[in-house]
């Protein structure tokens, strides 16, 4: 746990006043943001407002004489206010013309059980669960909402979609509670959402939940009347069904869409929409099994319903066909779902990606991904919470970078991942600017250098089991999740074209083709496509297992050089002696994975180094 902050929020710490309690109105919060932000170092300036209502989430800035002018709808106000405070302490010019979000939906997605644990949460416990009910501080809620509005965060979904008792509660007894806790977000812009349990109806008498059954769909219809008439602007539900052993509607021989639109029914007269994940793959897989290939599973199951769901149901897609890991191919379901709305998910918690103790700033992967698939593939975008109890919220003080990157994605899915760092740095700390570019640059790194030092080459699945922290290169090996490296004496990795598994057939053509021939195939994800021996020839014309020697020495100096860097800034604290002892357990890390990877594949090639460096045996 680290050390309190107190209520501080995480960025932009000269709004140093908290909201006061009993502030409700968008407008009047605007207001108060711009007295304490002017007031507070920047004096002399005053700012208007002109309310469209219509204009919603919309804002437009302009200068008037000293001061400045925010024009927009309720929300859009508020969302203008900290846009233009973000951008003078960015030193950023102002956004001319009307801003809009990109995308509709930005959604954090929260994995907070109601016993106050958070399923992959590296930043402390649930910030409002504890002992099977609601347990929050309001005030720090309120700086929650503050944080998610000042990126334009406008939904939260506050439970895990892995629904552990008494969290089916949500929906009935304890929906004044879930109000109460809608109405503190309510001023930020920010609506619940809840995940739910697609065998609801079998706790609660009837015999099935079989989503044909009339009996089953008034039932949901009921409960959508109850709980929409208690929280009346409720977003809507998000569901995981038939994977990782939760219930879904493959019990009852029905299809994805049949189990989606049955809910969807039930909520769409209160405007509620249907997040229906598409995270759907055999986890019983037995790994003498060469046929079945996990990655192929999402694709194999959505593709054929494309155009079978209805209007008010979004299918929710991971980035990659596995689960966050450093580097994936983007889905190839994002490419083939043309008539259904879907939402990309990503996970800022950082369940493969270090924990929130080694550095993983996301934006150069978003960036990677976003381009790669087209920004217009998907009219939605989910990530995975990293918040949590802890003082800081993250755990690591710089984790927050991912929170706010992922507003920002959200409105400008373009959006340069330098600059959206560089504007983090100083939103956040108040640095000389040779400090706040060198902190930008180790953070712009921070994600080559983490994929440097672990799993090589797109080869995904070798940390350790269960936790996901530290190397085990084969410790997925012989399990039943579907997550292989094959690795021998001869060569390493699957062979997932037409020859193969098939898996990059499931592209359009232009992106199968490169994935196709290990020459095109980009050099971080040969492995994920190719089964090569180590004597393959990289483009550079080094060897596969050279390749991977080198990067591990090099993604382990790289965060070495790292910690150097980061001793030389003047960072506030608890934050400085935060991040030096988080990059302290980083390169202990780093290095703990460069000597297992090397010595796994030097046992296995037999092939020595080249530039003779210590690998044990
Ligand atoms: O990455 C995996 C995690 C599970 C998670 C699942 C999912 C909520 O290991 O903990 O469950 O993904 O996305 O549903």
């Amino acid at each position: 746990m680290s050390k309190s902050w107190g209520n501080r929020l995480a960025w932009l710490p000269k709004l140093n006043r908290p909201v006061p309690e009993g502030m409700n109105n968008p407008l009047e919060i605007a207001a108060f943001e711009a007295e304490t932000y002017f007031q507070s170092g920047n004096s002399g300036k005053s700012v208007f407002f002109e309310l469209y209502p219509a204009m919603k989430e919309a804002y437009a800035i302009r200068k008037d004489g000293d001061g400045y002018v925010i024009s927009g709808g309720q929300t859009g106000v508020l969302y203008g206010v900290y846009t233009l405070i973000r951008g003078i302490e960015a030193g950023e010019t102002l956004p001319e013309g009307t801003q809009k979000p990109y995308y509709p939906l930005r959604m954090i997605n929260c994995w907070d059980n109601m016993d106050g644990t958070v399923e992959r949460g590296y930043a402390g416990r649930s910030i409002w669960f504890e002992n099977g009910r609601f347990d929050y501080d309001p005030a720090r809620i309120r700086q929650m909402g503050r944080m998610l509005a000042s990126v334009g965060i406008n939904v939260l979904c506050i439970n895990n979609v892995n629904v552990h008792q008494p969290a089916q509660h949500l929906l009935d007894t304890l929906l004044p509670e879930v109000e109460e806790f809608a109405a503190i977000l309510r001023p930020f812009g920010v609506r619940l959402m809840l995940s739910v349990d697609f065998s609801m109806p079998l706790q609660n008498g009837l015999s099935t939940a079989d989503p044909e059954d009339v009996q089953v769909q008034d039932w949901w219809k009921a409960q959508a009347q109850k709980i929409w008439k208690c929280v009346p602007d409720l977003a809507g539900f998000l569901v995981k069904a038939d994977s990782e052993h939760r219930p879904g509607p493959n019990a009852y021989n029905r299809t994805h869409a049949q189990g989606a639109n049955m809910l969807a029914r039930a909520i769409k007269p209160f405007g509620g929409v249907l997040v229906w994940r598409a995270f759907v793959y055999n986890c019983l897989q037995d790994w003498r099994d060469t046929q079945t290939d996990r990655p192929r599973a999402a694709y194999d199951l959505y593709q054929p319903l494309d155009g079978c769901f209805d209007e008010n149901v979004v299918l929710q897609v991971k980035y990659g066909p596995f689960d966050f890991q450093v580097r994936e191919p983007v889905s190839p379901l994002l490419y083939a779902m043309p008539k259904t709305p879907l939402a990309l998910e990503f996970q800022l918690a950082q369940e493969y990606t270090g924990h929130q103790i080694d550095l993983f700033a996301m934006p150069p992967l978003w960036r990677e991904v976003l381009d790669q698939m087209g920004k217009e593939k998907v009219c939605a975008v989910a990530a995975v919470s990293n918040l949590g109890r802890d003082g800081n919220w993250f755990g690591h003080p710089f984790a927050a970078l991912n929170l706010f990157a992922f507003g920002l994605y959200g409105w400008n899915p373009d959006a340069d991942p330098q600059k959206v760092i560089a504007a983090w740095v100083r939103n956040t700390y108040t640095l000389p600017a040779s400090q706040q570019d060198t902190l930008a640059s180790v953070l712009l790194g921070s994600r080559k250098t983490y994929e440097k030092y672990t799993a090589p080459l797109g080869l995904c699945w070798m940390v350790r089991p269960e936790s996901h922290y530290g190397p085990s290169p084969y410790g997925y090996e012989f399990q039943a999740w579907g997550t292989y490296n094959r690795a021998d004496c001869r060569g390493v990795g699957i062979d997932r074209t037409e020859k193969g598994t098939g898996y990059a057939c499931q592209y359009p053509k232009e992106w199968a083709e490169v994935f196709a021939s290990p020459q095109a195939c980009p050099d971080e994800l040969l492995l994920f496509f190719h089964r090569l021996p180590y004597s393959f020839r990289m483009k550079d014309g080094r060897t596969l297992i050279q390749r991977i020697y080198d990067d591990h020495f090099e993604g382990c100096r790289e965060a070495e050089n790292m910690q150097e860097a980061l001793k030389t800034l003047s960072l506030p604290e608890p934050d400085r002696e935060e991040a030096l002892q988080r990059m302290d357990q980083q390169v202990q890390n780093a290095r703990e994975w460069r000597d297992v990877i090397n010595t796994f594949f030097r046992r296995f090639s037999g092939i020595e180094d080249e530039k003779g460096r210590k690998i044990y045996d």
